[in-house]
This record gives structure tokens, sequence and C-alpha cells, in this order.
């Protein structure tokens, strides 16, 4: 392993100085160099000794939120070309990169990491970062109802499916519309049963596409394979399923498949082609682009870069856009499980110092001050924060002159100010504004020298001998879960105007309240009351977490009720409310695709819909078993956006002519509204609201609505086909006033001219790049 020479003076330095001096050393990461990632600097410093590397977040693959290595001695980048991808792509390849992909001006794949450190000369790269995506399958919810998560599955339960594989698995002519052994309780819940049997829509001679982390990497630690699967009738049989991309082997957790079992109950006679979008952003991007070609009918991801701009489009963004409006594809993508675990604020930059920046202030209340925020990480927990600030993204606009003009950065403190985080200070002048970072609460205290080595430090330091590392349970837990963030400008001449947060990771860790409106005297009650239901709130934050492709305009974000919520499993209205993790909306975008300000924000209305999770399947999550019915459930939007998607495809199937625009409509329309304990308003979310959207997708009214466009478009034949308006759901919304609709559609239709004009400007989404996969 290459070792720089800065981490041989560290070596030197460790030995010169006791532990006692190094931890009262005021430490924080060394800055990266330019255009290079703080984690991927800090996992090229910390590979050269292997303790430290150990101890670190990114140790173990498949541990991280954040970082995907392949034999332990590549990891996967993100990178942007400061003007061409094509060459960046080749010098990265000459460097070592492999599986690298391209698309646009973004190149990805994995590079070996000794190869890191070279990466900030050249000329042809603009920025790098970890490739930093995650599924949005609720892992976490597994632990917090105590199951046994892998490798620990429940080996009774293992044999148990093993004898029923045995019987089910015979040689037997197998029945089209066969669903398998394990029936997802989605299609009961979203009524999408009643449109099979009443009008035998089974999504025939239709395609859906999925993208998601793999298809068939889990292997034997999980408790079916695709071969079990298609035996069992559980996934559609061999011919119908196009590969056109699997995902990396070794961490494949398969949720790709997962999402394939649910669709296939709904829409049993449907092909299904899978692409992984856990191959960088290039490839996500390509991806959507290739599923489209492949004759995709409605495409569903449950993805997210974390990278992805929070205030503008980005490129996965504008995939999704490009899809759905050129293409006619209806698109869904997870809304997130982050609930409102976000930070939304105006950027307060003041005088006071620290981490050689200027300090923002929490507090909004006129001349009060916070300096930090405090976050809660319990012991055993890990949390990912992903930040961004309202200054133009270059790898959005790929110009310089519509950059990154505002450096800030992001560190978190134990309760002795001492910094805890790696990463979290990118150069990002000229660049985006983004910065991340990764932190698990493992009961140890890492203090930090100069030279980046990490000693372990008992978690009772104080009058204990200080050679005593010795791991010992804590009665004093709280100490060691409380850290504290700190927001610093640290270059550059820009003002951003706001800045955010969105907190990934364990479900328990939590962000506090300052300066609340519960606080200030002038409130009345009732403000106070609306106030207190926000466990998160900020008194000028909306705390929102919703973000990227799934705040697209065309994408439809699919928010997540339990199953058994819904109302053909529980008739109690007041139990129609999402889940607690389900992201919410909105976030403004708030500026153009050139990097330009908007006059006005614009604010979506998101997440768009709500469908089931926690439904049956075959072997995920792995050891989580709600019921105990011996089949394992699936939580997480990830599981509710496949339901939607297959929703849309019978759809399609009643009405082959709707337009993704009628699709979304009547989704809205006839959605059975929900409540939602945390809504803003008194009502609990009567109406639309940032956390179910229009509500509930009633498949059964939806695939009804379709088809009657379908025969209102044959009766009135002069007409323009594919643009009328759905009349209506079953709801007693507000029924909009005709004229306002026809109004609105000459509008639409401007837009689609003037989105036709753009559509040549943007010649990469129409044809699909040369790619190098492998
Ligand atoms: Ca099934
Ligand atoms: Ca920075
Ligand atoms: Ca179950
Ligand atoms: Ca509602």
């Amino acid at each position: 392993m290459h070792k720089g020479g800065l981490d041989v003076m560290g070596r030197c330095l460790i030995v010169g100085l006791s532990i006692f001096n190094l931890a009262a050393a005021q430490w924080r990461p060394p800055k990266p160099p330019p255009k290079l990632d703080s984690t991927l600097h800090s996992i090229h410093r910390l590979r050269a000794d292997s303790a430290a590397f150990q101890n670190s977040p990114w140790a173990a693959s498949g541990k991280s939120l954040m970082v995907h290595f392949k034999n332990e001695t590549h990891v996967m980048i993100d990178a942007v070309a400061a003007e061409s991808g094509e060459e960046l792509l080749r010098e990265l390849e000459e460097m070592g990169l492999v599986e690298g992909s391209q698309f646009s001006h973004f190149v990805s794949g994995f590079l070996p990491i000794e190869a890191i450190e070279k990466l900030s000369e050249m000329p042809s790269l603009q920025y790098v970062g970890p490739a930093a995506v995650t599924t949005q399958g609720a892992l976490d919810m597994a632990l917090r109802k105590g199951a046994d998560l892998l490798p620990a599955i429940d080996k009774k339960l293992m044999l148990e499916q093993e004898d029923r594989k045995n019987l089910a698995g015979s040689e037997k002519e197998r029945d089209p519309k066969a669903r398998g052994d394990v029936i997802s309780e989605a299609d009961s819940a979203l009524r999408t049963s009643k449109a099979r049997e009443e009008m035998g829509l089974t999504g025939k001679n239709l395609a859906i596409g999925i993208l998601s982390d793999s298809f068939n990497q889990g292997g034997d630690k999980l408790l079916t394979t695709a071969e079990d699967d298609m035996k069992n009738g559980d996934l559609p049989p061999k011919e119908m399923i196009e590969m056109l991309k699997e995902g990396p082997s070794g961490s494949g957790m398969d949720e790709g498949r997962a999402m394939m079992q649910l669709i296939h109950d709904i829409v049993p006679e449907s092909r299904i082609i899978f692409h992984s979008a856990f191959g960088g952003l290039a490839d996500f991007a390509k991806g959507i682009i290739r599923l489209s070609k492949a004759g995709a009918d409605a495409i569903v991801d449950d993805v997210i870069y974390y990278r992805e701009p929070m205030f503008m489009d980005g490129l996965i963004a504008q995939a999704v856009d490009f899809v759905a409006k050129k293409k006619n594809i209806p698109y869904f993508s997870a809304a997130g499980n982050n609930g409102k675990k976000g930070y939304m604020s105006e950027l307060r930059i003041t005088d006071k110092k620290a981490h050689d920046g200027r300090l923002h202030n929490f507090d909004s209340r006129p001349g009060k001050m916070a300096d930090k925020l405090k976050i809660k990480v319990p012991l055993g927990s890990r949390a990912l924060l992903v930040m961004q600030w309202d200054e133009p993204y270059f790898s959005a606009t790929q110009k310089k002159s519509a950059s990154c003009q505002a450096d800030l950065d992001a560190y978190l403190m134990n309760k002795k100010g001492e910094v805890v985080s790696y990463g979290g200070n990118t150069d990002n002048l000229n660049n985006d504004p983004v910065e991340m970072f990764e932190f698990q609460n493992d009961g140890t205290i890492k203090d930090k020298a100069e030279a980046d080595q990490v000693i372990l430090k008992k978690r009772k330091g104080k009058g204990k001998g200080k050679g005593d590392d010795e791991e010992e349970e804590d009665d004093d837990q709280e100490q060691e879960e409380e850290f504290y963030l700190q927001i610093v400008q640290a270059g550059g001449k820009g003002k951003p105007k706001h800045v955010k947060f969105v907190l990934y990771g364990s479900a328990n860790v939590e962000i506090e309240r300052i300066g609340s409106a519960a606080d200030d005297d002038e409130q009345t009650d009732e403000d106070r009351d609306e106030d207190e239901a926000h466990p998160f709130n900020l008194a000028d934050a909306s705390t929102s977490t919703l973000y990227g492709h799934a705040n697209a305009e065309m994408a439809v974000a699919v928010g997540a009720i339990f199953y058994g919520k819904t109302p053909e499993f529980d008739d109690n209205e007041v139990d129609w409310v999402p889940e607690s993790f389900s992201s919410y909306g909105p976030q403004p975008i708030t500026m153009d695709e050139a990097g330009k300000r908007l006059k006005e924000p614009i604010v979506r209305n998101k997440p768009d819909i709500v469908a089931p999770d926690g439904p049956n399947t075959s072997f995920f999550i792995p050891g989580l078993d709600i019921e105990h019915d011996g089949h394992f459930n699936f939580m997480g939007t990830s599981a509710a956006a496949p339901s939607a998607a297959a929703t849309a495809l019978m759809m399609k199937q009643a009405n082959p002519d709707i337009t993704v625009e009628q699709i979304k409509t009547i989704l809205v329309d006839t959605a059975i509204d929900m409540h939602d304990p945390l809504a803003e308003d008194p009502n609990k979310g009567v109406g639309f609201d940032w956390g179910t959207g229009a509500g509930l997708i009633d498949g059964w009214t939806a695939v009804q609505e379709a088809a009657k466009l379908a025969e209102e478009d044959d009766e009135d034949e002069g007409k323009q086909k594919g643009k009328r308006k759905p009349r209506g759901g079953k709801k007693k919304q507000d029924k909009k006033e005709d004229k306002d609709e026809d109004k609105k559609e000459d509008e639409d239709e401007k837009e689609e001219k003037e989105d036709d004009e753009k559509e040549e400007e943007k010649p990469e989404m129409a044809t699909e790049r040369r790619t190098r996969s492998r």
C-alpha cells in the first residue's frame, strides 16, 4: 500500500508525542487539495495505515453508508470533467479505473485507492468524490424492530423456506399469470387485484424498467436466489427478464430483485428490464436512457446519489424529465426514508471565527446567537450528513462562470469541542456546493493527531491510566450521544441565501431545535402547539428531506404507508398515516438549469403520492418478518415505489394513448386522502400535504379512470388525442373550474413547445453516449 510523505512524517510525530498531548491538540481533518472531495482524501490518507483504516467509518465494505469499495483496493468514484467526459474517462482508465462509465461530462468507476493522490493534478478533471449512493429500503427499520439482520439469518426460518421451495420446485408447467409462493399485500392495499380480476390487466405486452442496487448478487447470504424465485413463480420466467446491467458483486443485497417481486405480483405478465444504478452517477443517468430505449413503458428507481443537487435540477433530474416528457414514460422514484430529519435555514454568517472560517448562526431570532447545533447520535448509531447551499452547481451547468463561489464547511464535534468527523471541508470553489461526512458513534471517542493517526481512547478517559483502552459498558451513555455541528464559510465571495442538510443513517439520530417559535414569547398558543408537533422543526426551517431527482418536475415521488394501515386492511381513517420515516417535501428550486437565480423559487408538490410498504417478499429485508408468517417484509419508500409504477403500467394497458401528465393527474385526483400527524395545518393534512402528497394510490379507481379516458378519446374522434384531462376522481376535492383547466392546457402546450426548443441544446440526453462498462 502506498504511503505518502505526510504519513511517514506523521508516524515520526506520533512516536514523539504522548497520547495525552495528541488528545489536547486541536485537530481537524486537513483541507484536501483542490478538486478532491474530503472523504476521498481521508480514505487515501487512512488507507496507508491499516489500523487507522480499520477504525474509520469506511473499514468494512458494505457497512459504510457512503463509500463503495471493490476488493478493498478500489473505491467507486464520481468525477466531473473540466471539459470533455471522454478525455477524462480515458485518462482515468490509464490510472487504473475499472468498470468505467461516462455520460455527458460525468465519469464513474472503481479507481485504485493509491491513484487518488494524483487526481488533483489532472487538468481534465474539475471535481472528484466517492460515488455516494444508497437505496431507500429502510434497513434500519429491521434493526429497530429487533430483528436479526445479515448475516445472522434465522436458520430455522431458512430451513422451513427450504422445505417449501423443494415442494414448489417440481418441474411443472408454469402458469403465465403465476405469482409465486409469496404474495405482496400491496396488491390488495392498492386494489390493483380488482383491475386484474375485472379487466384482465396483467401487464401483458408491456415492460417495466427498474433501477436499483443489484438483481442476483446476494448469493448464499440471502434466503433465495433469482433462480429460486423464478422456479417458485415469484419472478417472471427468465425469458421475461432482460438484464441491461447487473449491480456490483460483493455487497449486493438484491433490493432490485425484491422490487421486481412486488411488481410481478401486480402485473405478472409484464416484461421486466433491469439496470443497476450502483455504477456511479454517469451510469445511473445512462441507465435511465438505456431503459427508455429498451422499451420500458414505465420506469421505477429507489436510489439517490447524495450529491444530487438540492437547489437545482441536476443531471439525473434532467434525465428523468427527459424520458417522461420526450418518451412519454412515467417515472417513479422513492421519496426517501429521512422523514423530517433535515435542516434548512437562511445562511447567517457571523464574524465569529472557528475552523479557519466564520460561523453560521443557527438561531434566527434577532440578537440571539447559537454557533452550534446539537445532534444526538446514540451509541452504535451511524449518521451521514449531506449539506448543500444555494450556489450554482458546476456539475449541472458545466460552466465555471456558473459554479459554487462560497466555500462552506461542516464539522461535528464532541462535548469537549474536539472534531470527530472526517471530511466536510472540501474546497468547493468553482465546483458544487456540497459537503458530506459519515460518522459512527462506536462508543470510542476518536482522537486525532496532525498525522491522522487514530488512537482509541477509553470511553471514560478521565482519572484512568492512559494505557488502559479496554472496552467497558458505560453507565454514562448520555454524554456519548451528544455531538455538535458547526457550519463555517471558509472562503469565497459568494453569499448563498440558504443552507440545508439532510441526515441519513440510523433511525434514532436526532437534531436539536434551536430558537424555535415555541420559545418565542410573541407566539400565540396556537402557533406554539403547531410548532410542538414538529420534533425537528426549527424556527425558520421546513425540515424537508425529499430532494434530487424525486423532486424533478415530471417524476412521481412515492412516499410510504405501512400496508397494514391502508383502508383495505384497517377501516379506521385515523390510522391512514405515513411511515414516520417517509421523506417530507418541499425542496425549493432556487436556480434554473443554467445556474441563474430564479426570481421566485419553484416549489413542487412533493411527495406526489403514497403507496404501501412492508409487503412480503421471498427474501427481503433479511431477518425482518413482521407478521411472523415466514416471509420477510420489505420496508421503506423503496418498497412503495415499484407497486406505484406497476399501477401506472396497468393504466397504460387500459389506455395505450395515455400521457404521463394524465397518469399523474389521475393518480392524484383519485388518491385517498391521508392524514399527516406532523402536518403544519391544524387539520393535520386534509387534502394535499407535505408528508403524503395527494394521499394513497387507489389503483382500481385510477385504472378505471384511465380506461374511461380512452373511451372518451374514441368518442371524440375530432378532438386532439391524449390531451384531455380526466374529470376528477371519486374524492370530494375542490373541483377545478373547467375554464382553469383549459387555460392550464394552453400553458402546458406552450411549455411543451419551449421544451422542444430546449431539447436541441441537450443532444446528450437523446443519444446515448459511448460506454465502456468493463
Ligand atoms: Ca410473488
Ligand atoms: Ca467546503
Ligand atoms: Ca412477513
Ligand atoms: Ca392529506
